[in-house]
């Protein structure tokens, strides 16, 4: 783990509980909904980030509930890092009429406009425009203290879609943090073979915009730049980059046979998971001890055991309700 910029994190246990939880939470989501949809419960594909868990979380830790976010087609860590109700997530995954969507949209369209979550979304860069918009609706509302953060790949890094939005959040002033969580794939295709320049920080010279890097496994640095970040732009200054490395060791989709990686590099980012890391800090460091963070995780365990509980017990959307929401009314 790296330096921790403000050192009163490390006596607020309470905090850093939560964010160990939260991990451990969006982790045992995505290994039970893995069981799920080989069950024949859910249907379509699904995106895991098993391997990303403080991307998703420390970055939302950063953001209060009534900021905007936009998640990815690889969003269950940013949803439930931001505060979507667990049980209604998991009903959602199990095309439940309780779920966050009436059981209609599913793992990529997880949406909860009460936790500012404006949607996941299974068109990769799709999210840019979007984010604009709702950045300018802050700014012309005059919003205090409000941003909207938009979450892309480093795949979704090339489209146009997002060097536009980044291009017109510029020049807009508009209170938007692009959030590049780089996990060094676009489906099979590593980076360094669709750009010339690996430094994705630097998209963000090109359009006058401020950026920030962390390590993308270490939940505290995650939290703290984002932290910074989002204060430069709720102060009025405009949109951010913040480039987040990490590494998903899941598959892409429910469809991986990982031939275009080595089992040793899957191996290597398995023992430096974010999880792994942030035990072996808050153990070495005497802030918890290996039982205490045991029994996180029996905490994360449970509020799983029960979402999914909860969500079989749920019934089925009905015909008469195909068009329901659809509209508007
Ligand atoms: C516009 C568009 N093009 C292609 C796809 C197919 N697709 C789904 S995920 C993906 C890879 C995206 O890579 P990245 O942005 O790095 O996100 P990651 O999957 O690594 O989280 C692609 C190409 C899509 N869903 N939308
Ligand atoms: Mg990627």
């Amino acid at each position: 783990m790296g330096e921790i910029k403000d050192k009163s994190l490390l006596e607020n246990k309470e905090f850093l509980r939560e964010l160990m939880v939260r991990m451990m939470t969006v982790n045992k989501f995505e290994e039970v909904a893995f069981w799920l949809f080989g069950e024949g419960l859910v249907h379509g594909t699904m995106h895991l980030s098993i391997g990303e868990e403080a991307t998703g979380v420390g970055t939302t830790a950063a953001m209060t509930k009534d900021d905007y976010l936009l998640a990815t087609h690889r969003g269950h860590g940013q949803a439930l890092g931001k505060g979507v109700n667990v049980n209604a997530m998991m009903a959602e995954i199990l095309a439940r009429a309780t779920g966050t969507n009436h059981g209609k949209g599913g793992s990529m369209h997880i949406c909860d406009f009460d936790n500012g979550i404006l949607g996941a979304n299974g068109i990769v860069g799709g999210n840019g425009p979007i984010a604009c918009g709702a950045g300018l609706s802050i700014k012309l509302q005059k919003i205090p203290n409000r941003v909207c953060a938009a979450f892309f790949g480093d795949g979704a890094s090339n489209e146009g879609a997002i060097l536009e939005s980044m291009n017109l959040a510029a020049a807009w002033d508009l209170p938007v943090m692009f959030i590049l969580t780089n996990n060094t794939y676009g489906m099979s295709t590593p980076l360094d073979r669709v750009v010339k320049n690996k430094d994705l920080r630097q998209r963000a010279d090109a359009f006058g915009m401020k950026s920030y890097e962390c390590d993308g496994n270490d939940v505290l640095e995650v939290y703290e730049t984002v932290k910074e970040a989002r204060d430069y732009v709720v102060a009025g200054n405009g949109p951010v980059l913040v480039v987040e490395h990490t590494y998903r060791t899941s598959g892409h989709s429910k469809s991986d046979g990982n031939l275009y990686r080595t089992k040793e590099e899957i191996q290597y980012w398995k023992d430096n998971n974010p999880i792994k890391r942030f035990r072996d800090f808050l153990v070495e460091n005497g802030i918890f001890t290996n039982e205490e963070v045991d029994e996180m995780q029996a905490t994360a365990d449970k509020i799983i055991d029960e979402a999914v509980e909860y969500a079989k017990a749920q019934p089925q959307p009905v015909v008469e309700d195909l068009e329901a929401d659809v509209y508007a009314e």
